[in-house]
């Protein structure tokens, strides 16, 4: 079975983005590691701090964003990291080619309950810009190098595109590396299954409502269809569902918090994910335009999120033209 390394060789990938991924998967095999001691280290429960986003951080979010941080800095590739869990952006190394922006632990609720979290990254080129500052990494999604997750699941998986196509590696126990599992993964064009918090549905925009209220009507409805729904409230595991099976995954904007346009962050979790869902032949929009032409315009911003099967999404978007 090829390994990972091999397959970025064969995709003659630059050796120093090579070695950035590679920071970053060796930082996810020691998360894995940690993750699989559970309650027998002490990882689990609340850190007692709030991240910018005035989250309550697991010991584990804190644990996983320094493993990655201490890791990606001692990179000389690495020019400035940014993550989820961190207020401002981390200057790495002078002279280094790429920003890397990540989400430690998607989806860390779900740690104490021993269900599936993973990690989320994306590398941008520096182009020569200072890495200490926001201004640096406000690049579209577009500009993406490479993007992918490591899921900490029954296995640990990693799901990867470097613009070729989305490959499915599988982290072998014995000899601790990723090894191919499904090459040039492709989404289904059409599907049945929705996910969606159903518990926010008072709080959508009226196209959301309608859209979600004539899936629930199923063959009888204007979709003719019955849906099935998944809420595994961890966005990480809804897009490898969908990858492996196809689907549609939704967080839109709520009134809960009016003045901000969703709750996934697009930098750390909507750009990554959006180009490995293109990338797999899906479609990902903030239910009006493609999330990676979306022009950030603060490191942390949220942004509505639609994607998943190519038909689907469409009909989603036909509710909000
Ligand atoms: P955390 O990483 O803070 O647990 O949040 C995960 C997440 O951002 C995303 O992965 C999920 O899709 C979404 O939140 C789930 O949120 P709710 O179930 O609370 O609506």
């Amino acid at each position: 079975m090829q390994t990972v390394q091999q397959i970025l060789e064969h995709n003659q990938i630059p050796s120093s983005l090579a070695e950035t991924i590679n920071t970053v998967l060796n930082a996810s095999k020691d998360i894995a590691f940690l993750l699989q001691k559970g309650g027998m280290g002490d990882i689990l429960g609340c850190a007692g701090q709030e991240n910018v986003q005035g989250e309550t951080q697991k010991k584990l979010d804190v644990i996983s964003n320094d493993m990655l941080k201490d890791a990606l800095k001692a990179c000389p590739a690495v020019a400035g990291i940014a993550s989820e869990e961190e207020d401002l952006p981390v200057a790495g190394n002078a002279g280094g080619e790429f920003l890397v922006i990540y989400d430690p632990l998607d989806g860390s609720s779900n740690i104490d309950i021993n269900v599936t979290v993973g990690t989320i990254f994306s590398i941008l080129p520096s182009n020569g810009g200072n890495p200490a500052e926001e201004a640096t990494y406000l690049q579209k999604g577009r500009n993406q190098l490479a993007a992918g997750y490591v899921l900490y699941g029954p296995s640990t998986l990693l799901v990867m595109t470097t613009g070729q196509g989305v490959d499915i590696f599988t982290l072998d126990p014995d000899t601790k590396e990723f090894v191919l599992t499904q090459g040039q993964a492709q989404i289904t064009p059409t599907t049945k299954e929705f996910a969606i918090n159903m518990s926010n549905q008072r709080f959508w925009a009226e196209p959301m409502q309608n859209y979600v209220a004539d899936m629930l009507q199923g063959e009888e409805g204007p979709l003719a269809k019955r849906y099935n729904m998944r809420w595994i409230a961890a966005m990480v595991a809804e897009v490898h569902r969908i990858i492996n099976r196809g689907g549609i995954f939704m967080y839109p904007w709520d009134s809960r918090e009016p003045n901000k346009p969703g709750k996934l962050r697009l930098m750390y979790e909507g750009n990554p994910m959006a180009m490995l869902v293109e990338q797999a032949g899906g479609l990902a929009t903030n239910a009006d335009i493609a999330i990676m032409d979306i022009q950030p315009e603060l490191i942390h911003q949220r942004v509505p999120v639609v994607l998943g099967s190519k038909q689907e999404v469409e009909i989603a978007l036909s509710y909000h033209k």
